[in-house]
């Protein structure tokens, strides 16, 4: 149990409540992969501080950065078990639990940025969100996490033909497994955390992820050749334990889903700003941005489709958002 219930003066006093007043206290600890600073933790932290300021103190989020609390997929476990109240996790490493985020996990099954953003706000996104009750989680909110591209550390990839041979470690998702092997590369599942030195080691020659991702884990110190294929975008949600959520009483219920969707356009204010930063910073610091011919990474996505997106559900989930304009 997270969930810490107990009475403060001090928590009444700072909320300007009399001190006679009682003052339910709720701590809710969260877990973010990114170091502080990072626009998710910002976005989580500025969740809470909307939460506080509408509770009249009652409530608060502390947030453990920098997998303070473990690696993505532990966390999961451990959220889904009520030991970790909230979670803001990338979609990917939820496609073997939740068949319903392989979806928008699909290499690029988003036209754009402002698409993804269009379905994700809408009845889609909420539809996703729904997906995750019978998980032992509440999808809150999505955050944004751009495009993922792939990089290197001695092969750049000018053209599909690069990929072959190459060894590219993918969040640990079976389908992206499988999306890496029908690019004709090898894929290597592993945590976040164990990349760096993975790639330093020669174990692997490169791996992928969005711009701010590569500046802020130093994978860009390894891999220096970064190539814009962007075949995922992938965002990111955040989650609460189903345990924790039913332990809030109704009201309280949407004081945190209200804060939750209302650090959304917060979250993806400091993210496009961070997508131009990291870009910045990644040429300045040696790497060499690289444009490809998407098509040939798009047509060989066609087995990825048939093997994921094999229920009525999934296929009418992608034909929707398909037609968002
Ligand atoms: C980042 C994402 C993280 C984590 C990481 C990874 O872009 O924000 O949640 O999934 O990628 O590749 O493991």
């Amino acid at each position: 149990m997270n969930i810490f219930i107990k009475v403060t003066a001090s928590v009444a006093v700072l909320a300007g409540l009399s001190t006679a007043a009682v003052a339910q206290e709720i701590i809710l600890r969260s877990s973010d992969t990114h170091p502080d600073g990072y626009p998710t933790v910002e976005a989580v932290k500025y969740m809470g501080e909307l939460l506080t300021e509408r509770s009249g103190g009652r409530i608060a989020i502390e947030v453990y950065h920098s997998s303070q609390l473990g690696e993505e997929a532990d966390t999961i476990e451990q959220t889904r078990f009520g030991v970790i109240d909230l979670n803001r996790v990338s979609l990917g490493p939820f496609n073997n639990l939740v068949p319903e985020t392989r979806v928008p996990s699909l290499p690029y099954i988003f036209r754009s940025i402002d698409h993804m953003r269009e379905v994700m706000d809408g009845d889609i996104g909420d539809d996703i969100l729904a997906a995750f009750e019978p998980h032992d989680l509440v999808g809150l909110a999505y955050y944004d996490a751009g495009a993922r591209s792939f990089y290197t550390s001695n092969t750049p990839v000018r053209s599909i033909d690069d990929m072959a041979g190459q060894k590219f470690r993918v969040i640990q998702s079976d389908l992206f497994v499988d999306m890496v092997n029908a690019l004709g590369a090898d894929a290597v599942p592993l945590p976040y955390g164990e990349v760096y030195s993975a790639i330093q080691t020669g174990v692997i020659d490169g791996a992928e992820n969005n711009p701010p991702s590569y500046l802020s884990s130093a994978h860009l110190e390894v891999a220096k050749y970064y190539t814009l294929d962007e075949h995922l975008i992938v965002p990111e949600v955040l989650v609460m334990a189903r345990s924790t959520w039913d332990k809030l009483s109704p009201e309280d219920q949407e004081l945190v889903r209200q804060a939750a969707r209302d650090s959304v356009s917060y979250q993806r204010e400091l993210w496009d700003a961070a997508v131009v930063d990291a870009m910045a910073a990644a040429v300045a610091m040696g790497s060499e941005i690289i444009e490809v011919d998407k098509q040939p990474f798009i047509d060989a996505m066609g087995p990825v489709y048939e093997q994921y997106v094999d229920t009525p559900e999934l296929q009418d989930l992608v034909a929707r958002i398909q037609a968002v304009q």
